[in-house]
């Protein structure tokens, strides 16, 4: 019966995965067989280096006006100072102080010293050029036990975020990036739903009340997905609870994380209630806005032909995305989640349904790369629900097993011969840009066209970054920079070719951190940080590429604007033959406008420009080209229109009468 019902509620999903799928992965699944390691991307037809491409095309589409980016980092991964400013320990100082839970025994007492060194932080995000900075408050920092308020370290907040408006720069602010106050761990931490929910629902009214004038976008929780099964079935993020005993003293990893994610977002539901007494006019958070940050590898079916593995894959983003994700937009977790739970996840009672449905203004993906699902039988069943793999290496590895056994018992060919995406140095993240453009598309055919997404994180550990490669080699991070084009542009595409309502882009991370429990070995950061040389933060060769991808977003919308306004200026004031020229092609360009993909006509990317200002009768042989030697150039034509001291569209006149 179980599995029959589960049957009937993934066949309709599987036929959703598939529609996303197709949006989604028709284009850019892999990264076209150039050099990936080496930065080479797909552009134009040809293998070309990213660094010298600068912005993805479809992100100079007028558009895509608007999208916004930033960096992001968390409290216990950057600030260390954990035992100054009145800060109580939290599970993670526990974790990382008990021998052999972090191999490289590193800890997060000192990280990068951000508590110390925010200022000098803060100015590397001003020379980036990002609208948005996302971080976290560290929970036993405000609240060393959990409950009563440290004012030492509210000041520390208001000093960040009093920086960060100065800078022109919106905080994204995260309540929990994993650091439960150890004092609340102790009396029974998140699977103490009647002691935790009150005490972090407390603890979020109270930040939004202190901080709410200066904060306007909320996150509740970062990744429960992460935080509850790593932590609470595998055993190896804080607290460390499992039912392996030669890993963890205690734990139920049968048991334990679906009472958790059921009092998580329960927790949610009653901190979004508090901020929306507050968000209101005249309220101490006014205007504020609150989500929650949920991640998922997509999951892709590994034989695309079988529908069951469709519905593997389905079950995969509805168990680890949608139980997350349906209680906030549908009050209720996915029905095949609850089918396949049995009485391990407690039901929410009908006031909880009631908070939680409508419980996130925006939805928040950290997206980073992607599996294969395959199922094991023909029809999905409640008990097994089919293996996740990277590629057919895995054929020999600890899934090895599980996928012969699956070929066996279906008689399917074997697996994927390639890998799910371009393989990284941390042994999880492979380079699949379609699967955010996927995920993108099954968020919105799943929650609605017009639900908010901001990418609130996508990040890639260099190649080759080691402490032990010179530092020549390991700040040129070529590799990161095709990384984040592909993914810059897959979420743009979402958005401009899709119409996923995806809002922004936000990267992991702006500095190399305290990467959990792979310590410090793994960099994410766009500017490296010398652990063994006095913290000293030296910027990577992708900094320099977003510093420039962001002032030609920025010149080609703001240009676009400044185009039209000009254009319709001039074809007023002039009564040349040349203005006639003016008059028709400002009326084309007022059309165009209108129709929303804009002036981009005049002023998109390199041949689309010349193509379709041809087309408009505004620059056969008049000047464009001089705009299409490189984005850089395009930028600095650009910028100085915006104040007024230069005008292309005179420049193009003169090339033009040459
Ligand atoms: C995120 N996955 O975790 C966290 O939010 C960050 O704190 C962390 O530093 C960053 O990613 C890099 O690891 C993730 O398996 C953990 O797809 C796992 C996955 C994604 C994100």
């Amino acid at each position: 019966m179980l599995s029959v019902g589960l049957f009937a509620a993934l066949s309709a999903g599987g036929d959703a995965l598939r529609s996303a799928w197709r949006a989604g992965l028709a284009e850019s699944w892999q990264v076209h067989g150039c050099d990936f390691a080496s930065g080479l991307v797909f552009v134009d037809g040809r293998c070309q280096r990213a660094a010298d491409v600068v912005s993805p095309p479809e992100l100079l589409d007028a558009s895509a006006a608007g999208f916004a980016f930033g960096v992001a980092t968390s409290a216990y991964q950057v600030e260390g100072g954990v035992r100054e400013g009145g800060r109580g320990p939290s599970i993670w100082d526990t974790f990382s102080h008990t021998p052999g839970r972090i191999p490289s025994g590193d800890t997060g007492d000192v990280a990068c010293d951000h508590f110390h060194r925010f200022e000098e932080d803060f100015a590397l995000l001003a020379a980036l050029g990002v609208s948005t900075y996302r971080m976290s408050i560290a929970w036993p920092r405000v609240m060393p036990d959990g409950r009563a308020i440290n004012r030492e370290g509210l000041r520390f907040y208001h000093a960040l975020f009093d920086r960060l408006l100065e800078l022109g720069i919106e905080p994204l602010v995260t309540l929990y990036h994993w650091d439960l106050p150890q004092a609340l761990e102790d009396e029974g931490g998140w699977r103490n739903k009647s002691m935790i929910v009150p005490a972090f629902s407390r603890y979020a009214a109270a930040m939004f009340t202190e901080f709410g004038p200066k904060v306007k976008v909320w996150t509740t929780f970062n990744e429960p997905a992460t935080f509850v099964f790593i932590a609470s079935d595998l055993g190896i993020h804080a607290p460390g609870r499992c039912s392996h005993r030669e890993i963890c003293a205690e734990g139920d990893s049968l048991r334990e994380p679906l009472l958790i994610a059921h009092s998580v977002l329960v927790a949610h539901a009653h901190a979004v209630a508090a901020l929306r007494e507050q968000s209101g006019a005249g309220g101490t958070c006014e205007r504020c806005r609150v989500g929650m940050v949920n991640c998922i590898k997509l999951a892709a079916p590994m034989n695309a032909s079988r529908d069951a593995d469709w519905q593997a894959a389905q079950w995969r983003m509805e168990s680890e995305l949608g139980i997350w994700t349906d209680p906030l937009y549908f009050g209720d977790y996915p029905r095949s989640v609850v089918l396949a739970s049995g009485d391990l996840l407690p039901p929410f009672s009908a006031e909880e349904r009631s908070l939680l449905k409508g419980s996130a203004d925006y939805f928040g993906l950290n997206l980073y790369t992607a599996q294969f699902a395959a199922a094991r039988f023909s029809r999905p069943n409640a008990a097994d629900m089919g293996v996740m793999a990277t590629s057919s290496a895995e054929l020999n590895g600890e899934e090895g097993d599980l996928i012969a056994q699956w070929r066996e018992t279906t008689g399917a060919a074997a697996g994927p011969r390639e890998p799910v995406g371009e393989p990284g140095p941390t042994g999880w993240l492979f380079a699949a840009p379609g699967a955010l453009r996927t995920t993108l598309n099954w968020v919105a055919q799943r929650y609605g066209q017009r639900t908010e997404v901001i990418v609130t994180e996508a990040g890639w550990a260099g190649m080759r970054e080691s402490s032990e490669l010179p530092l020549r080699i390991a700040l040129d991070d070529q590799d990161r920079i095709a990384f984040l084009f592909e993914y810059v542009r897959a979420a743009v595409q979402a958005r401009v070719v899709d119409g996923v309502n995806v809002s922004g882009f936000v990267i992991w991370s702006l500095l190399d951190n305290f990467e959990w429990n792979n310590g410090f070995g793994q960099r994410f950061g766009l500017v490296r940080v010398q652990y063994d040389d006095g913290l000293r933060r030296l910027p990577k060769a992708s900094f320099s590429w977003l510093q420039r991808l962001i002032s030609n977003a920025t010149a080609q919308h703001t240009g676009a604007r400044a185009l039209l306004r000009r254009t319709a200026q001039r074809a007023d004031q002039s009564t040349s033959a040349q203005a006639r020229t003016l008059r028709a092609s400002t009326a084309m360009l007022g059309a165009l406008a209108l129709g929303t993909t804009v002036a981009a006509a005049a002023l998109s990317v390199r041949r689309a420009a010349r193509r379709r200002a041809v087309a408009m009768g505004v620059a056969d042989g008049v000047g464009v080209a001089e705009w299409s030697d490189g984005d850089e150039q395009l930028a600095r034509g650009l910028l100085p229109m915006c104040d007024g001291t230069d005008d292309p569209l005179e420049r193009m006149r003169h090339s033009g009468a040459d």
